[in-house]
C-alpha cells in the first residue's frame, strides 16, 4: 500500500520545519527565527504509533523576487496536489494574520482533509488565544 503523505503548510516562521524535524526524529530542515528559511519542499518519512507516512515541509517566500503571495501560493498548491492530508500550521504567539488568511484562501479550494495546528502555544496564557483561529473555519 502506498504510504499516505502529510504536508505542512503555513506562512513563514510559524514552526513548520520544527514540527517536521521533530516527527522525522532528525534535523533535516533548517530551523531559524527568520521568515523564509525553508525555500523548497523537503521530504522525509515519519511514523506515529504504527502508522508510517511521508511528510513534506514547505517553505514559501521571495525566491526570484516574486511577491510573497505568489510564492506561498505555488508551494501550497504543489503540497495540496501531492498530499493526502494537509496540516495547516499557524502561530498562537502572533495570532491570526493576513498572511494566514491568504494561505487559508488557497486551502479552501482543496478537497483534501485539512488539520489546523496552532503552534507556539507554549503556556496557559497563549493557549487562551487559540480560539481566534476558529475564524478560519476549521
Ligand atoms: N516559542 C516557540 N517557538 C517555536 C515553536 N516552534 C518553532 N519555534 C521557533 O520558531 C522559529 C521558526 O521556526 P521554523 O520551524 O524555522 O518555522 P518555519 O515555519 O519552518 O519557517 P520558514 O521555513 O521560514 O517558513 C524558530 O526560531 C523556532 O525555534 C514553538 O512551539 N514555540
Ligand atoms: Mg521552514
Amino acid at each position: 500500500m502506498k504510504m499516505p503523505t502529510v504536508a505542512f503548510v503555513g506562512r513563514p516562521n510559524v514552526g513548520k520545519s520544527t514540527i517536521f524535524n521533530r516527527i522525522a526524529g532528525e534535523r533535516i530542515s533548517i530551523v531559524e527565527d527568520t521568515p523564509g528559511v525553508t525555500r523548497d519542499r523537503i521530504y522525509a518519512h515519519g511514523e506515529w504509533l504504527t502508522t508510517k507516512f511521508a511528510m513534506i515541509d514547505t517553505g514559501g517566500i521571495q525566491i526570484d523576487d516574486q511577491p510573497f503571495s505568489a510564492q506561498i501560493r505555488s508551494q501550497a498548491e504543489i503540497a495540496i496536489e501531492e498530499a493526502d492530508v494537509i496540516v495547516f500550521i499557524v502561530d498562537a504567539k502572533s495570532g491570526l494574520t493576513d498572511d494566514d488568511e491568504q494561505v487559508a484562501r488557497i486551502l479552501y479550494q482543496s478537497d483534501k482533509p485539512i488539520v489546523l495546528a496552532v503552534n507556539k502555544a507554549d503556556n496557559p496564557e497563549t493557549r487562551e488565544d487559540i480560539y481566534d483561529f476558529y475564524a478560519l473555519g476549521w
